[in-house]
């Protein structure tokens, strides 16, 4: 197991810490400590640490959910101290392992409300950070508001001191720390949302008003929500995975990690108590951010969703396996030229045809076996975050629509549950209740395209373009995706 008595004795090809991890206290509390945030603010808080004077911007990791898998999570933070390898690989299939030092505590939020609120609210916290997912925050795409008939908002609007969401809990912290007169923070996304800290600032405060208004307009006064965007693949990591890698590094990690070699994040230099010297370590500041999040999104995200959607349906597992079909190839790269590109604004200084070919040749990365199933589960949610904007320019623009037709009628096919040779596909959509469930399942096409994935263009959505929807899903099914693909 890695421990800080191990950090003196790894192996040859792993770096460690080059600062003294005992030392470092915590400045930044996050929710959802997944993979993606251990390979990319673990990443950069990491490299930081390494730097003078920056001890104290270590991280407390929180998880809200309870359950065996949590829990054994938690324990096994624990039992590591916080520690875990990370391995970094480039398309040539070279490596670079090294221990990450920069989770330094993980709370249990259900075993321990008090003790996280109470770090929340503490002067030392400057940052809460959180990868919630995106459909984590919330937000309807139809009204652009916080939802306040959420069940479990509900519950947590009833009882707003014994929270048990993000936002419950945050808004608590801050309501405590008012309190205590420790001033504001900084709450800082780290998911793939346009405009991630905009849509923070609306789900927090939203919450916060229908708590208290006065809270609502002392958050709105006192906390900074930067936007950013956030970028590096970071596959699942399975047990035979883990044994890999371990067997790799020469290590015995229980929570060992796989990603990309490339990493980028660009962010509002927004943060109202301070920061790490993230300058010092890669991190780009902007004032131009939604121009980055919108190249990122709308052409990596979006691009695997639809790679992922087809992959599915080709009972494929890998991400490179699919795009190694070249009509899938074909078709991801016309639908981010023809329609993607035409209709979005480069970033400063980004030539987006240079950036399409970087992305298929990071989606293409065998070294990696980035899993198909990771970037299908909640596909409802991701299409109306990654699609929206394309979908709307084609439609409203009336730019030739075969494209977006055809993923529409993918993603419809992936909801229904099936492979092409009719296996079952183990659906993991988080936001979708029972009977949308069903109705995604059923030949009932009405039903299906009431779904919530096609809210962000449904005002869009004419008799025609549905049918049009409905037959390039027959298209799917009576000839398959590679022979139905519009390329
Ligand atoms: C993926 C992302 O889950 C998904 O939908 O597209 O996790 C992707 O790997 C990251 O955003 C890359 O930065």
């Amino acid at each position: 197991m890695l421990t800080y008595e191990g950090l003196k004795t790894l192996p040859k090809n792993v770096a460690g810490p080059s600062y003294d991890v005992r030392k470092v206290t915590s400045g930044i509390v996050h929710f959802g400590v997944g993979n993606f945030f251990r390979a990319h603010l673990g990443y950069y808080v990491d490299r930081v640490l390494a730097l003078p004077g920056q001890e104290q911007w270590g991280i407390t990791g929180v998880g809200l959910r309870s359950g065996e898998r949590s829990e054994k999570k938690a324990e096994e933070f624990r039992a590591q101290e916080g520690l875990y390898s990370l391995t970094e690989i480039a398309a040539d299939g070279t490596t670079q392992i090294r221990v990450m030092g920069g989770l330094r505590d993980y709370l249990q939020a259900p075993d321990e409300p008090e003790k996280v609120l109470a770090l929340l609210a503490d002067k030392a916290t400057k940052i809460i950070s959180m990868t919630i997912t995106e459909g984590g925050y919330n937000i309807d795409e139809t009204t652009g508001e916080f939802r306040l008939t959420h069940p479990e908002v509900k519950e947590d609007l009833a009882d707003p001191q014994h929270p048990k969401t993000v936002f419950g809990y945050v808004v608590e912290g801050l309501r405590r720390r008012r309190e205590a007169g420790h001033g504001g923070l900084t709450v800082m996304s780290c998911d793939n949302l346009r405009h991630n800290g905009d849509v923070s600032r609306k789900a927090f405060v939203g919450y916060a008003r229908a708590v208290d208004g006065e809270l609502a307009q002392w958050i709105e006064q006192n906390v900074t929500f930067p936007n950013a965007m956030v970028d590096r693949i970071t596959p699942s990591v399975s047990s035979e995975g883990k044994a890999k890698l371990n067997e790799r590094s020469g290590l015995d990690d229980l929570q060992p990690l796989i990603s990309e070699d490339f990493i980028q994040w660009v962010i509002e230099d927004k943060f109202a108590a301070g920061r790490p010297a993230f300058e010092k370590v890669g991190v780009e500041f902007s004032d131009q951010v939604s121009a980055y999040e919108h190249a990122k999104i709308r052409m990596l995200n979006s691009s695997h969703l639809i790679l992922s959607a087809a992959g599915m349906l080709l009972g494929l597992k890998l991400v490179d396996q699919v795009l190694a079909e070249q009509p899938v190839h074909k078709f991801v790269d016309l639908m981010l030229e023809k329609d993607v590109i035409p209709t979005l604004k480069a970033p400063p200084g980004v030539d987006l045809h240079k950036y399409k070919a970087t992305l298929l040749s990071r989606f293409s990365n065998k070294a990696m076996a980035d899993q198909v199933a990771r970037i299908a589960s909640d596909a409802t949610s991701k299409a109306q975050v990654f699609w929206t904007e394309t979908v709307r320019a084609v439609l409203s623009e009336g730019r030739d629509r075969s494209r977006i037709v055809y993923c529409m009628a993918l993603l419809l096919e992936l909801l229904r549950g099936k492979t092409e040779k009719g296996e079952t596909i183990k659906l993991e959509e988080p936001f979708l209740n029972a009977e949308q469930l069903k109705s995604a399942a059923s030949n009932d096409f009405k039903a299906s395209i009431a779904l919530p994935a096609f809210d962000g263009w449904r005002d869009l959505l004419t008799p025609e373009i549905e049918q049009e929807i409905a037959q390039a899903r027959d298209v799917i099914r009576q000839k398959g995706v590679l022979a139905s693909l519009p390329v």
